[in-house]
């Protein structure tokens, strides 16, 4: 079921990177903040190299990095540009968000990436 990588589930994982202060959902600053740390030219767009680098520690292992990769930029790279904008996380924020409570959880996560 879904996209796994050796150490846990994508949605736990997608999880542990965001959820800076750890109270099992994800903010739109936690986001941002996020953003900011993988969008490392500060050009203001995620390309999948910046992406791989990024996950490298979370994800040793290469074909997984890669599966991992390629879902990620599926997913937020809506325009197929070949880069993730703040634009497009946004949206896929309000997206997943289904509750519109300001906040993605991990059950949210899971109705998204779910079905992968
Ligand atoms: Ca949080
Ligand atoms: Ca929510």
């Amino acid at each position: 079921m879904g996209v796994t990588v050796t150490n846990g589930s994508f949605t736990q994982l997608i999880m542990r990177i965001c959820d800076k202060n750890h109270d099992g959902k994800i903010g739109r600053g936690e986001m941002t903040r996020v953003f900011n740390e993988i969008n490392k030219f500060k050009d203001g767009k995620i390309t999948p190299d910046e992406l791989r680098a990024f996950l490298a520690k979370d994800i040793p292992n290469p074909v997984e990095r890669e599966l991992a990769v390629g879902t990620i930029m599926g997913l937020l790279d809506r325009d197929g540009s070949g880069g993730i904008t703040r634009g497009e996380l946004r949206d896929i924020f309000t997206l997943v968000d289904r509750n519109h409570d300001q906040f993605i959880t991990s059950d949210e996560l899971e109705q998204l990436l779910g079905g992968l």
